[in-house]
């Protein structure tokens, strides 16, 4: 799978949330069902990777148990495998790592960036296995208490980098990896607009950029406008990323997010 992040073109991750609180009513059956024709709808999309994730990181959430992560999580890769797509897991969890890693899953996404006991030895087994390191200030359930930085991307930067080295040494080829400043995670709007502004200077890093903004705060500040208004702001932050040079974009909005990519590549392959 090492190939996907060596893409000449642009890739849409489209997200499948497993965690009910984004689920509104029902039990398992219900959840599932609902979960699998997601997958089917956003595979009919030309949705490049699905991310599956079983921990909600939102700000304020609460945290889950391995098992209920794993119950949660598995079953939606094995299915996402069945449909013959890559499947990314969001997790920080080294035993939920462990299983998705075994079941197929081809890229661990974890917003804590490998610094729970066990995470980075779980991805080093691997050697195929791709991962996304991503920066985040505290913990979900208090990072957007009045988070400060001197310069933020400067300090976003330099952990990423401190993170690359120790999966370095851990022995995970650069290669595997992909590195995201984590929009909203510890962050104002200020700080998520200077971040989006100097994206291309992440490139020093020599790494493949991901970037999830999609249906966010940052948008919805910027725009007074609710969750399920979000999605025009999120396609135009997702094109300005990729005119930084992005390399991954993780959507809720598959279709409305792989066409503004189509035109995105039309114009950057014209002469
Ligand atoms: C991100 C993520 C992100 C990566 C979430 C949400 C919150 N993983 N997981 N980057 N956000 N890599 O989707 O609103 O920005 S969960």
């Amino acid at each position: 799978m090492k190939e996907l992040l060596q893409s000449n073109r642009p890739l849409v991750m489209g997200i499948l949330n497993t965690t009910p609180d984004s689920f509104s009513d029902g039990g398992n059956y219900v959840r599932k069902d609902i979960a699998l024709r997601r997958i089917e709808s956003m595979i009919q999309e030309e949705v490049d990777i699905i991310d599956v994730g079983g921990e909600s990181t939102r700000p304020g959430a609460q945290a889950v148990s391995v098992n209920e992560e794993l119950d949660r999580v598995i079953p939606m890769v094995e299915a996402v495998i069945a449909c013959g797509k890559p499947v990314s897991v969001d997790t920080s969890k080294a035993t939920v790592m462990m299983e998705a890693i075994n079941a197929g899953a081809c890229m661990i996404n974890d917003v804590r960036a490998l610094q729970d006991k066990g995470a980075i030895d779980a991805v080093a087994s691997d050697p195929n296995v791709l991962l996304c390191l991503m920066h985040m200030k505290g913990q979900p359930r208090t990072m957007q208490q009045n988070p400060q930085y001197s310069d933020v991307v400067a300090e976003v930067k330099s952990f990423l980098k401190q993170r690359v080295e120790q999966c370095l040494e851990a022995g995970i080829a650069t290669d595997r990896i992909c590195l995201d400043p984590g929009f909203g995670f510890g962050k104002k709007l200020q700080h998520n607009c200077e971040l989006m502004k100097h994206l291309d200077s992440f490139k020093e890093l020599n790494m493949p950029l991901l970037v999830g903004v999609s249906r966010k705060t940052m948008i919805g500040s910027i725009l007074d406008a609710d969750v399920k208004d979000r999605t025009n702001g999120s396609v135009a932050a997702a094109m300005y990323a990729l005119t930084k040079g992005v390399k991954i974009l993780r959507v809720h909005d598959v279709k409305s997010t792989v066409e503004a990519v189509k035109l995105f590549c039309a114009f950057e392959q014209a002469k």
